[in-house]
């Protein structure tokens, strides 16, 4: 039978990032999808002026009547949340919504280049610890692994640094971590899997521009290969693989700054 995912994040009505990236990829990828939107913004907050609905109130009221019909789902993928008040609610819908054996992954989308993205704050470090102490992969970057594991952030990789927040990360009760942005020198960037016992390591060559939006479209991925029984290597290769080739398909566009065109890559792949 097919499988269900839901994801909870929410819908920046334009932009190219949390669900209008992770429903189409996860459909691709042959799975039913359903949504629990954290909030409706005009567009994602790297755009100036954005406007935002926040919908923690709606939460519970979603749930609820998927509970009253016996609703559920096999993986629960979670990102961008906007609400403190909102983390309970997904812990309760984990607990509630997800299947036997099911997976809780989750994306703590709340910070690139060392700093949170600009409507957040450290309210949201904190509840993003709570799910991620139960979840069964996290995927932070590696801006947001110091936020989580309260390491300062460097700009420097070196594999002191990585492999601290790997085990810090580990700590914090995830059963599998998988970091990304990692640079591995001033050419190579990717990511790394642990597992409390072995590391998985992908390097890819590093891009002259970077976008948002990215690390949605990877998590994306990675919820989706994992979900199809795919093995953690092969999907972070993947994964890697994904987000540079919709970098490469962007980069000749200059009036394409927002996001990437990922839809060129998901089409390439049907051929
Ligand atoms: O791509 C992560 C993301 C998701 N949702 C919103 C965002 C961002 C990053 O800035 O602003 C609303």
């Amino acid at each position: 039978m097919g499988k269900k995912i839901l994801t909870i994040q929410d819908i920046s009505c334009y932009g190219q990032c949390s669900c209008t990236v992770a429903l189409p990829i996860l459909s691709h990828y042959g799975f039913e999808t359903a949504m629990l939107p954290s909030a409706v913004l005009s567009t994602h907050t790297q755009f100036k002026g954005f406007t935002v609905l926040d919908l923690t109130d709606e939460m519970p009221k979603i749930m609820n009547h998927w509970i009253e019909l016996g609703i559920k789902f096999d993986c629960i993928y979670t990102g961008y949340i906007g609400d403190m008040r909102q983390f309970d609610y997904i812990i309760e819908c984990k607990n509630r919504l997800l299947n036997e054996g099911g997976l809780f992954i989750v994306d703590p989308a709340m910070a690139d280049n060392g700093k949170l993205y600009p409507a957040l704050n450290q309210d949201i470090v904190e509840g993003m610890k709570k799910i991620v102490a139960v979840a069964d992969y996290i995927l932070p970057n590696v801006t947001e692994a110091c936020f989580l594991t309260g390491t300062p952030y460097q700009e420097e990789h070196d594999s002191k640094f990585i492999n601290g927040l790997l085990s810090d990360l580990y700590r914090l009760g995830a059963k599998n971590v998988i970091l990304t942005g990692v640079y591995d020198d001033s050419e190579t960037v990717g990511a790394i899997s642990y597992d409390g016992v072995s590391r998985i390591s992908i390097m890819k060559e590093l891009q002259e521009k970077s976008y948002h939006g990215t690390g949605d479209i990877f998590s994306s991925v990675i919820v989706a290969d994992i979900m199809n029984g795919k093995n953690l290597h092969d999907t972070l290769d993947h994964a890697t693989d994904f987000v540079i080739d919709s970098i490469i398909k962007t980069m000749p566009d200059d009036d394409h700054f927002y996001g990437v065109k990922f839809e060129d890559v998901l089409k390439d792949e049907l051929k």
